[in-house]
């Protein structure tokens, strides 16, 4: 009798520990929020159109590109760097949105920041993308000590005060 007890004891605190690893290294889902009346190709209406992406499906996106660029942290020299990730206005299309040049994006990281940008910045060509990988590997999240698992990189900005780490949620207004 007794033992059984033990037995079942030790096997809840495996499992409470199993729960905790499972949730530490669970990544964070980037949030799609389209907070317009827009109409999707099929005809259909939507207002306040929220989507949830998982990190599969934006590590499977087929738009998924690499690019180089250079990196400039505070304090620090630039350093050469090659990035992977879509292209902004493309991932918006492939969940039926359509960035026009006077809509207004906002982006939100996990630790509070934001920045806004303008439809047209997003529409100029190769300039925009949501990153996952910079250098072939996974962005970890900030949870990891890492800057991601996703970041905004706008190639055409020299300064990186606008290259937002931990992104988790897109408006478009
Ligand atoms: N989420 C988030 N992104 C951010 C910041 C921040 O505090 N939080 N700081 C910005 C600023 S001011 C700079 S200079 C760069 C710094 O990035 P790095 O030093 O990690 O390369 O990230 C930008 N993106
Ligand atoms: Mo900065």
């Amino acid at each position: 009798m007794k033992k059984n007890k033990v037995i079942i004891l030790i096997a809840l605190i495996f499992l409470v520990i199993f729960f905790f690893i499972s949730q530490k290294n669970r990544l964070p889902k980037l949030s799609l929020m389209i907070s317009e009346e827009i109409i999707l190709e099929n005809g259909v209406r939507i207002e306040d159109q929220f989507i949830t992406i998982s990190t599969e499906q934006i590590y499977a996106n087929p738009n998924s590109e690499t690019f180089p660029a250079v990196v400039r942290s505070s304090g620090e020299k630039p350093v050469q760097t090659e990035y992977t990730g879509i292209e902004l206005k493309y991932l918006l299309d492939e969940y039926g949105f359509n960035v026009k040049d006077d809509n207004k994006i906002t982006f939100n990281a996990s630790d509070g920041y934001r920045i806004i940008l303008l439809g047209e910045e997003a529409n100029q060509p190769k300039n925009v993308y949501l990153v996952y990988k910079r250098d072939g590997e996974l962005l970890k999240a900030k949870s990891r000590g890492g800057k991601g698992p996703y970041q905004i990189v706008i190639r055409k900005d020299p300064f990186s005060q606008r290259w937002i780490k931990h992104v988790d949620e897109i408006i478009i207004e």
